[in-house]
């Protein structure tokens, strides 16, 4: 666990400085063109052609802004502006990879808040103290490759990029050769680089800050997240000869799952949540019980207790309702992440800095993973959300109004100030 951070002096002689939210949204619309659905949404799976198109833009901004770029072993860029003295920098960042029905803010928002925060300080001819970073990180997403947070996973040397690397994603493609195919395999050893604080804005992704009627989230921490794929394997057989009790149906077994997460979580209450995001049926035919079944369930809660009675409970379902129907079900795990708790001080930091700057602020939990929730493990770690409407996120309706996007940008370029310490000016 990295020792606190010492609570930097909230009043910077530069309050009054603001972003140009403009520009920040023009950058957020060019991005979002690239692997752009209908409906306004984004798709750009990590390491396809269309995340290629989107790190050479985004790496084409850092280059304008006079950034010093660095591309680690597993494709985590990181844009770094010199500071008056050498070392780690204070960094902000989040990612462009997107889910398949993704939104333009998910991840892109914390990253281009960060250029645009460096376009103000450069435009205004402020200088700061520490190095001030920018990164953006390899498959947050993990839609394509499992783990999700993949690439700060190994940025904070908690993954060895070996394992990385030889990944095997949905498509059958590995990591190491989509990284070499789209030119982001880079030198720099992952786990090479300091960091000295961190802070990730991001859209909230949830209901809890519109529904409180609050500008800004001073997160708290990360919730633990439980990936598995689930086979389930029956027999297949004729949908119309086959008498009820004869049947070995791996569909009714994946169903039989499904429900059973979703009613456990329901039971348990609280913060826990599951998921089956992905089913598919082998042979998948009208008139064919399915032999094979495979799923994916998604379980998180903030407690790490209760995740791991979570998947526990969960486990002695599956098994019962294996026997049951006659099936045999292997799991195999995708991710598995605690809980993660981010520092208290750069937490209040953020609330503070809010309240003097006039927005209103909640501390929260969140719900969805996050680099910021790998990066904690190497240096004190925060996180700054603002509202997303109706909650909607992983969705091409995932939106934030200007207003907010601008009110985090200045929560985040008033954090990033008082860490990084503005030279007097
Ligand atoms: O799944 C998540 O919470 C993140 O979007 N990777
Ligand atoms: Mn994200
Ligand atoms: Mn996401």
């Amino acid at each position: 666990m990295t020792q606190s951070a010492s609570p930097a002096s909230l009043t910077t002689p530069l309050a009054d400085l603001q972003i140009n939210c403009d520009r920040l949204l023009h950058r957020i619309d060019q991005l979002a063109q690239i692997g752009a659905i209908a409906g306004g949404g984004v798709c750009r799976l990590a390491l396809t052609d269309e995340d290629k198109a989107g790190r050479d833009l985004v790496v084409s901004w850092m280059q304008e802004l006079g950034l010093t770029i660095t591309i680690d072993q597993l494709g985590n860029v990181v844009g770094t502006r010199a500071g008056l003295v050498a070392g780690a920098p204070v960094m902000t960042g989040s990612h462009i990879d997107t889910v398949a029905t993704g939104g333009r803010y998910d991840g892109n928002l914390g990253v281009l808040a960060g250029l645009e925060i460096i376009a103000t300080l450069n435009e205004h001819h402020i200088q700061t103290q520490h190095p001030l970073a920018v990164a953006f990180f390899t498959n947050e997403e993990g839609a394509r490759f499992h783990p999700d947070m993949m690439g700060s996973w190994a940025f904070s040397g908690g993954l060895s990029s070996d394992a990385a690397l030889a990944e095997v994603g949905i498509d059958g493609t590995t990591v190491a050769a989509e990284l070499t195919r789209i030119g982001y395999a880079g030198m720099v050893p992952c786990g090479s680089q300091p960091v000295k604080a961190f802070v990730e804005f991001h859209v909230e992704q949830g209901p809890v800050l519109e529904q409180a009627g609050v500008q800004i989230g001073a997160v708290t921490g990360v919730q633990g997240m439980s990936w598995q794929e689930l086979t389930v394997t029956g027999v297949s057989n004729h949908a119309g000869t086959t008498p009820m009790s004869l049947r070995h149906d791996a569909g009714y077994g994946a169903s039989a799952i499904a429900v059973a997460a979703r009613e456990l979580a329901l039971s348990m209450g609280g913060n826990q949540v599951a998921t089956v995001g992905a089913m598919q049926l082998k042979p998948g035919l009208v008139n064919v019980i399915a032999k094979e079944a495979r799923m994916t369930v998604d379980l998180r809660n903030t407690d790490a207790a209760l995740l791991r009675q979570a998947e526990a409970q969960l486990a002695e379902q599956i098994e019962a309702i294996a026997q049951k129907a006659g099936l045999n079900v292997t799991s195999r795990s995708l991710a598995r992440f605690e809980p993660v708790t981010f520092d208290p001080v750069m937490v209040e930091q953020v609330v503070q800095t809010a309240q003097v700057l006039g927005y209103s602020a909640k501390r929260l939990p969140s719900g969805a993973g996050h680099d910021a929730g790998m990066i904690a493990a190497i240096a004190p770690t925060a996180m700054i959300f603002v509202p997303s409407v109706n909650g909607l996120s992983h969705n091409i309706k995932e939106y934030t109004a200007p207003e907010d996007l601008a009110n985090g940008s200045n929560v985040l370029l008033q954090v990033l100030l008082q860490l990084a310490k503005p030279n007097s000016v």
